[in-house]
C-alpha cells in the first residue's frame, strides 16, 4: 500500500515537472548522519507555487532517523518543534492543524522519499523563514534557512 502510494507520488511528480519552472522546486536529502544537504533555500517570487522533494538516501527506519521538511518563520520554529515532539511519529512530529507550519512533508525513512508544494505567496519579502527537521532532537544539525528573492 505504502509502495504504491510512494509510486504514485512519483509520477505526479514527474508528469507535473514541465509545468512549473525549474527554479520553482529543490531536492533535498537527510542521511542516516542526520543532516540535510542544504543549508538554505531560495524561493522566486516569480513562482506562484514552491515544491520541496525530500529524500531519505539512507538506510535506517523512520521510527530510529526518520526526516521530514517543515517550514515556518525563523521565530515560530521552537515552539514547533516542542509541539511537534508532543505530537508524535504518528502525525509526523507536527502538531494537527499548526497554522504556524507553512508547509510540511511527513516523515520518511531510509530509501523513501516525500514532497510538499506550498503557496509562495504565503512567504513574505524580509521575514527569517527556517526550514528543518521535526523529529525529536533533529532540528539543533537539521535546518537551515528559506528566503524569499525576487
Ligand atoms: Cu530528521
Amino acid at each position: 500500500m505504502m509502495f504504491k502510494k510512494l509510486c504514485v507520488a512519483a509520477i505526479l511528480a514527474v508528469a507535473s515537472a514541465p509545468v512549473l519552472a525549474a527554479e520553482c522546486s529543490v531536492d533535498i536529502a537527510g542521511n542516516d548522519q542526520m543532516q540535510f544537504d542544504k543549508k538554505e533555500i531560495t524561493v522566486s517570487k516569480s513562482c506562484k507555487q514552491f515544491t520541496v522533494n525530500l529524500k531519505h538516501p539512507g538506510t535506517l527506519a523512520k521510527n530510529v532517523m526518520g526526516h521530514n521538511w517543515v517550514l515556518t518563520t525563523a521565530a515560530d520554529m521552537q515552539a514547533t518543534v516542542n509541539d511537534g515532539m508532543a505530537a508524535g511519529l504518528d502525525n509526523d512530529y507536527v502538531k494537527k492543524g499548526d497554522t504556524r507550519v507553512i508547509a510540511h512533508t511527513k516523515v520518511i525513512g531510509g530509501g523513501q522519499s516525500d514532497s510538499v508544494t506550498f503557496d509562495v505567496s504565503k512567504l513574505a519579502a524580509g521575514t527569517d523563514y527556517t526550514y528543518f527537521c521535526s523529529f525529536p532532537g533533529h532540528f539543533a544539525l537539521m535546518k537551515g534557512t528559506l528566503k524569499l528573492v525576487d
